[in-house]
Formats: C-alpha cells, sequence, structure tokens
C-alpha cells in the first residue's frame, strides 16, 4: 500500500490529474482503505503542495493543478467510501467555509467523509455569512453547523455562530463544529463549538460523539 500512497501523493504534488484518478481506480480495484487513500495520499500531497507554496516554489497555477486532481479523485472514490456504510442518516450537517475566505480544498474532504459516514450533508460552498449558514441550518433542520476557516483573518468570523444564534434564542438547536488549519482545539471551544476536528478524520468522530452528546457548548 506504502508504494501506492507514494505514487498518489506524487501525482498530486504533480498536479497530475489523469494519474490521480487512475491510481484511484487502482487502489479500489486492490481493495484499500479509501478513507486512508484520502488522509495518507491526496491530502498528504496536499499538505505538501501548502508546505511548496509557502517557500515560494510553487506558485498558484501548480496549486490549482493539485487542487484539481485532489478533487477529480475524490470524486473517484466517493461512490467506495458510501458502500462501506449502510442504514439511515447519521444526522444531518450544514457545512461552508467561512466568508471572505475562498479555502475549500479541507472542507470538501471533510464534507466527502462525513456523507461516507452517512451524514446528509449540505454544502453551502466557500464565502459564506454566518447569517446565511444559520438561515440554512433552520431551513434543513440541521443537527450540526460545520464551519471551516483556512485564513488567520477568517477564523475572527467563527464566534458570531454562537453569538447569533444566542441572539436569536436557537443555541440549543445545533450543535457547532469547527476546524481549518489555523484552527486549534482550545480556541474553536473558547469560540463557541461543541466539537472540533483536526483533520477529516476526526470530523466525522467529532461528528458522531455530537449526535449523542446532550450539553451545548462542553469543554473537551
Ligand atoms: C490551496 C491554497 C490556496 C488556494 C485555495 C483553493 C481552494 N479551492 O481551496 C488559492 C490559490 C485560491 C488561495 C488563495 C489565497 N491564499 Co491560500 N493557500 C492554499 C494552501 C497552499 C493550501 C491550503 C489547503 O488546501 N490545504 C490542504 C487541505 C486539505 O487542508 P486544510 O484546509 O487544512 O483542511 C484539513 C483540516 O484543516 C481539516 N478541516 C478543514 N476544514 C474543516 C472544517 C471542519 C468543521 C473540521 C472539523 C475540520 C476541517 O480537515 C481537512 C482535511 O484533513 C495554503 C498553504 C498551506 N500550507 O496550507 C495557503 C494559505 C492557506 N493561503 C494563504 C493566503 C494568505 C492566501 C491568499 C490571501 C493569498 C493572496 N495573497 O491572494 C488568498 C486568499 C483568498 C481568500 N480570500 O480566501 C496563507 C494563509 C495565511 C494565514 N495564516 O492566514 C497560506 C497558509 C499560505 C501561506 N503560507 O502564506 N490559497
Amino acid at each position: 500500500m506504502k508504494d501506492l500512497l507514494d505514487r498518489i501523493v506524487n501525482a498530486t504534488v504533480k498536479g497530475d490529474e489523469t494519474r490521480a484518478i487512475a491510481l484511484a481506480h487502482e487502489a479500489m480495484a486492490k481493495d484499500f482503505d479509501p478513507f486512508k487513500v484520502i488522509q495518507q495520499g491526496y491530502a498528504r500531497g496536499m499538505e505538501i503542495v501548502g508546505d511548496l507554496f509557502a517557500r515560494l516554489e510553487y506558485f498558484l497555477p501548480e496549486v490549482m493543478l493539485a487542487a484539481d486532481a485532489m478533487t477529480a479523485a475524490l470524486e473517484v472514490l466517493k461512490p467506495h467510501l458510501q458502500d462501506r456504510e449502510n442504514g439511515g442518516s447519521s444526522g444531518t450537517i450544514v457545512i461552508a467555509t467561512i466568508q471572505g475566505d475562498l479555502h475549500d480544498l479541507g472542507k470538501n474532504i471533510v464534507k466527502v467523509m462525513l456523507e461516507a459516514a452517512g451524514f446528509t450533508v449540505y454544502d453551502m460552498g466557500a464565502d459564506v455569512a454566518v447569517s446565511a449558514l444559520i438561515a440554512k441550518a433552520q431551513e434543513v433542520e440541521a443537527d450540526i453547523i460545520a464551519a471551516s476557516a483556512i485564513l488567520t483573518t477568517t477564523m475572527a468570523h467563527m464566534p458570531d455562530i454562537a453569538k447569533i444564534l444566542a441572539e436569536l434564542g436557537i443555541r440549543d438547536h445545533f450543535r457547532i463544529m469547527l476546524g481549518g488549519a489555523p484552527v486549534i482545539r482550545e480556541w474553536a471551544f473558547q469560540a463557541g463549538a461543541d466539537g472540533y476536528g483536526e483533520d477529516a478524520a476526526e470530523a466525522v468522530e467529532t461528528a458522531r460523539q455530537l449526535m449523542v452528546s446532550t450539553s451545548i457548548g462542553a469543554q473537551p
């Protein structure tokens, strides 16, 4: 499996969409765990792309190619993820990247993994106002409001979710789950979250716990 994961990381870093798709098919044909393939393959590749971008060795076009390669491969893996789960919906989640923030790759991985775990997920995309996120959650009677922030500047909008829900008198109608690269656990709970996930696997674990927890705003 290690060799295949290395090749997936490599294809993602190179932004080779054709190879990224072919490798996703190969991994499924060999019956590899699609969760591992995403986390240790494509997401790992994007981390490396992030480092290269930070070191000014990669620029926008390379980053976008890598992102497209990963997104295309996720489409191949998605049905296989769903195959492993059965039964009805585990719960309803509204997810978005917070306003001012266009980074949606991490949020998309989280969404795919949550769907694979049986959740019904309403994805509002990126750059979504907190008020719109809350309105959607009310409309679909969501159990969980999940928000992603990748910029330290946009993180600042996250506490507004709990604040506005409280002002509307509906704080106890929803669980809040926060995540994204600059968001750390302690900060998330201070911002009023009920749950946090460092990566997509933890996001799924947290969402499952939130569905059975009874207290709102509980500390970890
Ligand atoms: C790709 C990228 C872009 C792409 C985004 C494409 C897209 N569709 O997403 C583009 C080119 C558009 C872009 C633009 C910009 N970017 Co940019 N970008 C990145 C880059 C290289 C990778 C981010 C990424 O996708 N990582 C991979 C994903 C899989 O990881 P992730 O997002 O962290 O998600 C995981 C976890 O955080 C978690 N998670 C994520 N969301 C959620 C949600 C919940 C609920 C939970 C539980 C968990 C969870 O699970 C995910 C999977 O494991 C980073 C560099 C880096 N090292 O990260 C810079 C980076 C984030 N960008 C940065 C900046 C500054 C910008 C720009 C301002 C650049 C500019 N000057 O124009 C603009 C801002 C545009 C905007 N308004 O948003 C800075 C941010 C600095 C900061 N501290 O705020 C970074 C860190 C680069 C740097 N070193 O300077 N960027």
